[in-house]
């Protein structure tokens, strides 16, 4: 049975909005968020962290197994909020937001949040390179996948108010 409602996938470089994004949305929408950050520290879905960068090194099998099992591909209406889109299978994604940062904000945002030294210099060269968009462009069809600025809380709202009417485009869509 095809899914009442659409699973959307938000990400971008650390720092960018995600998670600001992704709970306002799951409050408008009543859609679940998911961080798999989140999950991935809760559940144990990992081999520990990178000794330089701090970051988990995560075990994809595990995690997706862990999804498959939520009626994420047969009811949607889950908002998947991570820094890497590439694993998610595309069958399960109808929209991938890709969120965008000017590089002097997302290091402000960044060395408030107490990334420094090699986090910090991967991170700004991963924004600046575009390596998260290009990563989206490569595993979804072009027509799902949507840039947008993230910068000032404005940009937020505009965000939110497209995507919920793109929500509302696709139900209409499924229902005709
Ligand atoms: P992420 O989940 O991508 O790591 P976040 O949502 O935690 O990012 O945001 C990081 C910080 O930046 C947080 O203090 C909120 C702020 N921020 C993010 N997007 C913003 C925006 N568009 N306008 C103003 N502040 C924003």
């Amino acid at each position: 049975m095809a899914r009442q409602n659409p699973n959307i996938v938000i990400t971008g470089t650390p720092g960018v909005g995600k998670t600001t994004h992704a709970e306002q949305l799951a409050q408008a929408t009543g859609f679940n968020h998911i961080s798999i950050n989140q999950i991935v520290k809760d559940e144990g879905f990992h081999e520990g962290r990178d000794e330089e960068t701090g970051s988990w090194i995560v075990d994809e099998d595990r995690l997706l197994d862990y999804l498959e099992a939520l009626p994420l591909h047969s009811a949607g209406g889950y908002i998947l909020d991570w820094h890497a889109c590439d694993v998610f299978p595309e069958r399960w994604i109808d929209l991938v937001i890709v969120l965008r940062c000017d590089s002097t904000l997302l290091y402000d945002r960044l060395t408030a949040r107490g990334y420094k030294d090699k986090k910090l210099e991967e991170n700004m060269d991963s924004e600046i390179m575009q390596v998260l968009l290009d990563e989206a462009r490569e595993s979804y069809k072009e027509e799902i996948v949507v840039e947008l600025r993230s910068e000032s809380n404005e940009d937020v709202e505009g965000n939110l108010e497209r995507i919920e009417r793109w929500v509302e485009q696709w139900r209409r869509d499924k229902g005709e």
